[in-house]
Order: structure tokens, then sequence, then C-alpha cells
């Protein structure tokens, strides 16, 4: 949109585009951190305590120290560009709130499958659901002290990836290594929309 403005500076408001980016991947590996270190808003949280109820279901072995869930969704925003806002939506990462996957899902750009080298079978669920229905993910791979450093390589032949999928090591608690994840699932995405179209 041009308006004609007496400021010679301003003289273009740039409506920025806005895409919708989902946040998925196993119980715990780090996807509401994740927004949270991004989010140029109050990020949205919906957690729960994990309780002694939860624990016949609720798998939390390897994060033993973890006391709280999302039930819901994580909801952050951040301004890539001055043309270009991204909408986080963090999924649930336990397996009895699948069925809020397609409601989330919608109307999304791309996702990033937040993986945990510890508990890498975790992600499979959300490779698989990404695939199938055709929307463009980046794997990040959350570097948690005490885990194994796996090079791209063998994350890559683990979750049996297609070539063009981008694998990508993150720390999901600073903001830099956060962007270069989201930059690459932008870059991905857009390519992939380019391809089919
Ligand atoms: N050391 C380290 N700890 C992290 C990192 N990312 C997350 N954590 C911790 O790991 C725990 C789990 O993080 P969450 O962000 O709640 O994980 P989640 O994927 O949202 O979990 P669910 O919503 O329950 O699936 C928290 O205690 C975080 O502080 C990281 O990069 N390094
Ligand atoms: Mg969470």
């Amino acid at each position: 949109m041009v308006y004609g403005h007496s400021d010679p500076g301003r003289s273009h408001i740039i409506e920025p585009v806005t895409l919708k980016i989902l946040v998925a991947g196993g119980f715990g590996a780090g996807k509401t951190t994740l927004v949270g270190a991004v989010s140029e808003i109050k990020p949205l949280r919906t957690e729960e305590l994990l309780t002694e109820a939860g624990r016949p279901v609720d798998n939390i072995a390897g994060v033993e120290g973890k006391k709280t869930t999302t039930v819901a969704m994580d909801f952050g925003r951040i301004t890539l560009r001055e043309d270009l806002v991204l909408y986080l939506f963090g999924t649930p990462g336990q397996d009895r709130f699948w069925f809020l996957w397609d409601e989330l899902a919608t109307g999304a750009l791309g996702a990033v499958v937040l993986a945990d080298t510890r508990r890498l079978e975790d992600c499979f669920a959300a490779v698989d659901y990404f695939e199938r229905r055709g929307i463009a993910f980046t794997v990040a791979v959350n570097c948690f002290e005490g885990a194994d450093n796996y090079p791209e390589e063998s994350v890559r032949e683990a979750l049996d990836l297609d070539p063009g999928t981008p694998v990508v090591m993150c720390d999901a608690r600073e903001r830099e290594s956060v962007k270069r994840v989201l930059i690459s699932v932008v870059e991905h995405a857009m390519l992939a929309t380019a391809a089919t179209s």
C-alpha cells in the first residue's frame, strides 16, 4: 500500500506479510522455551502441572526435572524483517493431545520440528505428520548440555529425512539461534511453495 505522506522518508507504509509457523516435536524438547526466547509479545502459554495422576500416561523419562507441560498451545510473534512477521504456534508435546494438531496446522506455511537427541524417536510422529500433509519443515536439534552431539548427517539418517529438509543445530533458549531456525523454515517453505506452484 502506498500513501502520499508529508514525511518523505515515510512515503511507503509497508504492510507486513504474516506467516504462521508451527513449532512441534517430542514431549519436553523445548518448544515452549523456543517460542518464549524469540517472541516480542508476552507469549501465551497453556502450561499445566505434570501430576502424579498423569504419571502412567506421560512419559517423562529423560526430563524428570520437568514440572509443567503444554496442554493446548504456545503462541508468540516475531518480526523477522519489517515486512515479514511470523506467528508461532507451539504444539503440545504429549500424545494425548494429538487431536489438536489438525486445528493448529490449518493455514501453516511451515514448521519447526524440535528434536532432542536423547529422545530422537519422540519427534518421529511430528516428522511423519508434516511429510504426509506436505507441510515444509526444518528439523532443529536442541543441543541440551550432556546430550551427545550427533552430526547433522546422522540425525538426517535416523529420521529418514528427504534430502531437501534442512537440519539446524540450535539452543532453544537463545534468541539469535532460534531466529536462524525460523529463517531456515521460511526459506525452505518459500522454495517448496515456489516449486509446487
Ligand atoms: N539445557 C537446556 N535446557 C532446555 C533447553 N530448552 C529447554 N530446556 C529446558 O527443558 C525443559 C522443557 O522445556 P519446554 O520448553 O517446557 O519443552 P516443551 O517441548 O514445551 O514441553 P511440552 O510442552 O511438555 O511438550 C524446561 O525445563 C526447559 O527449561 C536447552 O536448549 N537447553
Ligand atoms: Mg511446551
